[in-house]
């Protein structure tokens, strides 16, 4: 058994163990820490991670970024539209409104959902794990913004699953920041609760999250973000604005041409990293369009000035913050900045001045979320022993429920789960109801909600009810937000109460419907069954002999954006296929590799250690099929089947192996003699 933890950044993703002195960042293929966010489709085999971005310059029109901007999302989202621009692959809106690239691919055309794509980078990560751990793994916590929607949320649960993972929690980025923070920390044990800010700017969004500390426990009082500012915001910037210098000065439409634009973006990210040690920074690229070669340069204060709008929505999103824990700058202990977008030294300056004291960077920028992550499995996988930590967190979405078209109203702020709810929390219904009935669930307000997510967020029919028709009965119905942060309704359930048939005085279906009871565990600490028995409670304090009689009512859901378990054991099938014929390809370029290196290594050995052993014949025989075999391989055995290149390097063998036999037999009887002689 293994904890796991994944940070998904739309950039960069890092990967967490548990290991025995603590826990460790592995590193990927090629020795790196981080690992790009990019699935690529070469020829014949798909690329992902290093080898993907590697690959990404050769193949743009089959290359897939941006994964955590896409999914879950729906195509015809203005914001998505814009995030599509800057990709140049080929899209189109699936049946359900989500989004599908067409990827020409071995030999035709493949169409992907990005639940699929970020399967294959899931995938991926899980490989460099069991490689790195040497063994199977699969339970594992997974970083989300927590600005993610619901159906954002069972995206990341679906893709997971198709790779062969199981998160055990799907965690907010901030939170898992804000747990490997604290859980070292002892300095919280003799004071009152402690404020700390923690702001991650990544590559395309910046989140900010206050949570308040004491001895043993954390709690999130504020999540808020700005899901269009980050990094790569920075770069658009620079983008424009060298693509309207090209424009006057070298009379070339940089937009009009995809590779010319690929190439300014990524020069102009460069740019912005040097200008983050420098004062000012030069542009070169050679023949970016038109066989002509561009040069610009810009200063810091230049850069500054042209960034000044996204630097305002900074501060505007640490403001948020604030007013939703509702404290003021001055009670925050301190600030930790985060993810590698905040790098620009504008930014700490920033915040600095906004908050009145230096952000400090005691977390390692690029590894705080993911080390939370593994923290976070291992506290939730019964095979390891961590410090006893509670973690309390909170949503920023309100979610109400409807039924039969009405508003539920419920608690104070009348939502069933008000903004800054914590969770994991189940909260029971008990409505007064005739027949079968929906539950709908949504978003009840939108503008908390990243600009253009879908309000909705799934129905629930509940029935058939049991019992006489058109007589009104009481039903209990159990609603989760769970550790992953999504809503379902977990069960219906008909209570025949033989004490009393029916509640008097409720006869307007909308009145009779309200919340009875209200319980929240955290950290699923309470089971699903003391919920149930608890809630039941009152009928037996009225101290009157009741028999109360539970029916199960089916429930079936619909969820907005949720694939059928139909559509999920075909891309299940599917991944299992690719990644087959990726093996297959691998495998098939070790062999030729083999058969090469084994021309080459004979050819030199027939000149050295076998020349005694073989007659000359011999020699010109095999030299002679080392010969052809050469050939071979760069004429029709170029692109051959694994079996082709084995057969070839087996005839090779059944030459070359007596006279090796010779040699090996003869070889210590050599050294003996040599080392009597004393030479
Ligand atoms: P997200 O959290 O938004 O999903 P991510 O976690 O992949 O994205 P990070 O790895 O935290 O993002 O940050 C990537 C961004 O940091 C890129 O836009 C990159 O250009 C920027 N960046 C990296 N180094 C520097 C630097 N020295 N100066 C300025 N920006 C930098
Ligand atoms: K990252
Ligand atoms: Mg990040």
């Amino acid at each position: 058994m293994s904890a796991v933890g994944f940070d998904i950044g739309n950039e960069n993703c890092v990967i967490a163990a548990v290991k025995e002195r603590g826990i460790d960042v592995l590193l990927n293929d090629e020795s790196k820490r981080e690992t790009p966010a990019i699935v690529c489709f070469g020829e014949k085999q798909r690329f992902m991670g290093s080898a993907g971005a590697a690959s990404a310059m050769m193949h743009p029109r089959s290359t897939v970024s941006q994964l955590k901007r896409l999914i879950g999302r729906k195509f015809g989202e203005s914001q998505v539209q814009r995030d599509l621009r800057m990709l140049p692959i080929e899209t189109c809106e699936g049946s359900d409104g989500e989004v599908l690239v067409r990827i020409n691919y071995a030999g035709g055309i493949h169409t992907f959902s990005i639940v699929q794509i970020m399967a294959m980078l899931f995938a991926h990560l899980k490989e460099i794990t069991e490689k790195d751990m040497e063994m199977p793994i699969s339970d594992c916590v997974i970083g989300v913004p927590s600005y993610f929607t619901d159906s954002q949320r069972r995206a990341y649960l679906n893709a997971a699953s198709i790779a062969g993972l199981k998160p055990l929690r799907l965690i907010h980025d901030c939170t898992a920041t804000a747990l490997s923070y604290g859980i070292y920390k002892s300095d919280f044990a003799n004071r009152g609760p402690t404020h700390i800010a923690f702001i991650d700017i990544g590559h395309c969004d910046t989140q900010v999250c206050i949570a308040s500390f004491k001895s043993g426990q954390m709690k999130v009082l504020s999540h808020s973000f700005d899901c269009n500012l980050g990094g790569r915001d920075f770069d658009e910037v620079l983008f424009m604005h060298f693509a309207e210098e090209f424009k006057q000065q070298y009379h070339m439409d940089v937009h009009s041409n995809t590779k010319a634009s690929l190439r300014l973006r990524a020069a102009c990210e460069k740019l912005k990293k040097i200008l983050s040690a420098n004062a000012e920074a030069p542009l070169n690229i050679e023949c970016l369009m038109d066989e002509k070669d561009v040069k610009g340069r810009i200063k810091r204060e230049e850069f500054e000035k042209l960034v000044s709008g996204l630097l305002e929505r900074i501060t505007i999103t640490c403001k948020k913050a604030l007013v939703d824990a509702r404290l003021s700058v001055e009670s925050i202990h301190s600030i930790e900045l985060l993810g590698s977008g905040s790098r620009i030294p504008a930014i700490t300056k920033l915040l600095a001045s906004f908050f009145g004291r230096e952000p400090s960077r005691t977390l390692n920028a690029s590894e705080c979320v993911a080390r939370g992550c593994a923290l976070q499995c291992a506290m939730l996988s019964p095979v390891f022993r961590v410090r006893e930590y509670e973690v309390q967190d909170s949503i920023p979405f309100s979610i109400g429920f409807s039924t039969n078209g009405c508003v539920i109203s419920a608690g104070p702020n009348g939502v069933l789960f008000p903004k800054g709810q914590l969770f994991p929390t189940v909260k029971v219904l008990t409505l007064q109801m005739s027949s079968s009935f929906y539950l709908e669930a949504f978003y009840a307000n939108s503008d908390e909600l990243p600009s253009g997510a879908t309000v909705n967020i799934g129905s629930f029919m509940i029935g058939p009810l049991k019992g006489s028709p058109g007589k009104k009965t009481k039903v209990k119905v159990r609603i989760q937000l769970d550790l992953h942060g999504i809503v379902s309704v977990d069960s219906a359930t008909l209570a025949e109460d033989n004490a009393h048939s029916s509640v008097a005085g409720e006869d307007s279906g909308q009145n009779a419907e309200r919340v009875e009871s209200n319980f929240t565990s955290y950290n699923g600490q309470h089971g699903p069954e003391n919920d149930t028995s608890a809630s039941y409670a009152s009928a037996h304090d009225m101290g009157r002999e009741r028999t109360i009689m539970k029916h199960d009512i089916p429930i079936n859901a619909k969820i907005e954006g949720g694939i059928t378990e139909v559509d999920l054991t075909e891309y299940k099938e599917k991944e299992a296929q690719l990644s087959q014929q990726d093996k297959i390809v691998e495998q098939t370029k070790e062999r030729k590799n083999a058969l090469e290196s084994y021309v080459y290594e004979t050819r030199n050995k027939l000149l050295n250690t076998y020349r005694s052993f073989a007659s000359d014949s011999e020699r010109e025989g095999i030299s002679r099929s080392l010969q052809q075999t050469e050939d071979w391989l760069y004429d029709e055995g170029e692109d051959e089947t694994e079996n082709a290149y084995h057969l070839k390097l087996s005839d090779l063998r059944k030459l070359v192996d007596p006279i090796e036999n010779r040699y090996k037999d003869e070889e210590p009887r050599a050294q003996a003699t040599k080392d009597l002689l004393g030479c």
